[in-house]
């Protein structure tokens, strides 16, 4: 019986020991329900010394995941294996998941520094009133080419990139409404256009361009191109910028016949278990100082005026990366074009780029 006792207060120690250390593992590491939140966002886009601040701060622990194109984001948020609570896609896929009711509208209240972004961002015509989405990012798309490498080569036109000389030099993102969007611009079309036959020529065109490609990639772009293993690329303007520090032989230029606008937001899933706690996280990436860091470390423009007030005068007056409402009426933003024609957009990418190597 003595035996039996003491076996019974081992097993009732040892158990609650256990108990003990599995909740201060759960506690320290942030794992006990409504202290984690789980983030989507772009690749290289955020400095992941602010990730560590903000647990740090908040106590909130942060699950980071990356994606490289809208389509990609959408499709995992659509599946709903995995449940986020923060994500970042551009305006014309904003569009498209409120309109499938896959977003929470925001509580302002929860967000006070949404009073340090440019009104010029906000109120836009994909998220009237900001109900569902706030200011992240935005930008353009153009060419970066190495002006040491071309020896006088200049880049006005989209058409330049079919130039001879440029054979196997070229590096596209890999984006289908970036790459279908220049084609069309190359025609003077919108890179909006649903005219079937305007979206075959533009293919036709493109693959007259597959000579001239050496690579279509990510993130890896900035490598080749500050590395000058590629002389051109077409790239979103913050990447552009983000090289630029590193290599001053490079410049960035919008061809004259138009380019892609781009807004990246800030959105809470239908899917998000902490919603408080998403709300913390944009809050906190919206502080001006936060916000300064972040665009210091990521090389985008940035909506926060409060932020552009911190940041050094030579950035934030650099119209290549800041355009002017001026420069940028030229421009267009993509519009969210049905799921048909989207279809249609990525099927004639694919064939293109199974094609090039
Ligand atoms: C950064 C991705 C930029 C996204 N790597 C452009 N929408």
């Amino acid at each position: 019986m003595k035996k039996l006792i003491q076996l019974f207060v081992t097993v009732f120690l040892v158990s609650f020991v256990l108990m003990f250390i599995v909740h201060r593992l759960n506690t320290s590491e942030g794992l006990t329900s409504g202290n984690t939140i789980t983030v989507f966002n772009w690749g290289d886009y955020i400095d992941p010394d602010l990730i560590k601040r903000f647990e740090k701060e908040t106590g909130i622990k942060v699950i980071y995941e990356t994606f490289d194109s809208n389509e990609a984001m959408l499709t995992k948020i659509e599946q709903g294996g995995v449940s986020y609570d923060v994500a970042v896609p551009s305006e014309y896929t904003i569009e498209k998941m409120i309109q499938e009711d896959l977003l929470i509208k925001l509580d302002h209240s929860k967000i006070p520094n949404l009073s340090n972004i440019d009104p010029r961002f906000m109120d836009m015509d994909f998220d009237p009133g900001n109900q569902y989405s706030v200011p992240y990012f935005w930008g353009t798309v153009g060419i970066v080419y190495n002006k040491k490498m071309l020896d006088g080569m200049t880049f006005e036109s989209w058409n330049d990139l079919w130039d001879k000389r440029l054979k196997n030099q070229i590096v596209l993102v890999d984006g289908a409404r970036e790459v279908m969007g220049f084609g069309l611009n190359s025609l003077n079309y919108s890179l909006n256009d649903t005219n079937k036959a305007h979206l075959l020529e533009a293919k036709k065109k493109l693959e007259k361009l597959q000579p001239n490609i050496k690579a279509i990639v990510g993130d890896e772009i900035k490598m080749l191109m500050v590395n000058e293993e590629a002389p051109v690329a077409v790239v979103w303007s913050g990447d552009a910028a983000e090289i630029m520090w590193e290599n001053e032989n490079l410049d960035y230029v919008v061809p004259k016949e138009g380019s892609n606008l781009w807004f990246d937001n800030f959105v809470i899933p239908k899917t998000a278990k902490n919603v408080e706690g998403a709300h913390k996280f944009i809050n906190f990436m919206l502080d001006a100082e936060v916000a300064a860091q972040n665009t210091e470390y990521v090389g985008y423009a940035t909506p926060n005026k409060a932020a552009m007030a911190l940041l050094p005068e030579e950035t934030v007056k650099d119209e290549r990366f800041y355009p002017s409402p001026e420069k940028t009426a030229r421009l267009e933003v993509y519009k969210n074009l049905g799921k048909r024609m989207l279809a249609y957009y990525n099927e004639l990418y694919l064939e293109f780029k199974m094609h090039t190597k």
